[in-house]
């Protein structure tokens, strides 16, 4: 579901948003079903409160249909507890219902054809923390798949208004504060607006205290970092020397970690946060993240530049000679 297709924020609503009282418990609960959730990343608390706010608790039995494939978007689902099962039916070809042959089952929907028959393929399951619902509120369509829960679960609601006007506008800054950022990246100067916009929806970003390491050298890593803010120190220590050497200097818009990810290889250097004197005005480091799933998908056509920039490395003392 995260795609770069444009999103319409709208003032839709000068309305007060709903507020349900919550107990401290279903607080609690709610927080610890949204916490790993992109969707939730962004709020400040004035959001996060109004999103607290407008939740309602919904149980569901096992068997029951929440959101079905085609029906107008209304509400927007955050699961607590319990499982469900996504499916997606494709409009059948013509002709055929009248042929025959009937499509092969895979194997791992066989264990319930009723589903399959009615709903279509299973596409996706929603465990505890996952949410869904969300296209057809984002993008205006009438819901993309059917959803039902196979066991009894709990789950948070949120109404498609305050889904609006605080989630997608909060996801919607987020993204154009990326986006500007991006568009001041040196490498990234090859890639269409359209494909920046999908690496801002995969960044997140992290900040360092003065001195703390972002990568080490000799470990494995599987993150590709930008410098957003402030300044890192390269540094590395060869066989036989006691002590680093500072092989490099990073600031805004630079780049790392591209080479454990291209070449499947340890950390060649250490990148930590610049001690700041007393009195600087620079700002603490703070670097944008991207997995390696994110990178290989994303930056994949740039692979060949890092390459050749990773050539201007340097020899001796570079950061990446071994
Ligand atoms: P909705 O508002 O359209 C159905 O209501 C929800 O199912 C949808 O939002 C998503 O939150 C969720 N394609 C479309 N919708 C999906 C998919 C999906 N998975 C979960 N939903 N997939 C594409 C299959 C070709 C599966 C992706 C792994």
């Amino acid at each position: 579901s995260v795609s770069a297709e444009p999103i319409s924020v709208d003032s839709e609503s000068h309305e007060p948003l709903p507020v349900f009282p919550k107990t401290d418990d279903q607080l609690r609960r709610i927080k610890a079903s949204i916490k790993d959730n992109f969707l939730f990343r962004d709020l400040d608390e004035e959001q996060e409160t109004g999103v607290l706010n407008a939740m309602q608790e919904t149980h569901t039995t096992g068997g029951q249909v929440v959101i079905r494939q085609g029906d107008l978007g209304d509400f927007f689902y955050v699961v607590e507890s319990g499982l469900l099962h996504v499916f997606i039916r494709k409009d059948p070809a013509p002709g055929w219902a009248n042929s025959s042959r009937t499509p092969p089952v895979p194997a791992w929907q066989e264990q319930d054809p009723s589903l399959h028959a009615e709903f279509g393929k299973l596409v996706q399951e929603c465990k505890p923390g996952s949410s869904f619902g969300e296209l057809a509120l984002m993008y205006g369509h009438p819901r993309a798949a059917t959803v039902v829960a196979i066991e009894s679960s709990t789950l948070w609601s949120l109404d498609r208004i305050t889904f609006r006007t605080i989630i997608l506008k909060a996801a919607h800054r987020r993204r154009t504060m990326y986006e500007h950022f991006l568009s001041t990246v040196p490498l990234l100067s090859s890639l269409s607006a359209t494909e920046r916009s999908k690496i801002a929806d995969a960044l997140v970003s992290t900040v360092y205290r003065d001195g703390e390491a972002v990568v080490r050298q000799g470990e494995m890593g599987d993150t590709f970092f930008f410098v957003e803010e402030g300044e890192a120190t390269v540094t590395k220590t060869h066989e036989g020397d006691d002590g680093e050497l500072v092989v490099g200097h990073l600031t805004r818009g630079d780049y790392f970690g591209e080479l454990s990810l291209l070449k499947s290889a340890p950390r060649a250097a250490t990148v930590s946060a610049i001690q700041r004197g007393a009195g600087s005005t620079l700002p603490k480091l703070k670097v944008a993240a991207l997995d390696a799933q994110a990178f290989t998908r994303l930056l994949g056509p740039l692979r060949e530049i890092m390459e050749r920039n990773a050539g201007t490395y340097g020899n001796y003392g570079s950061p990446y000679s071994h």
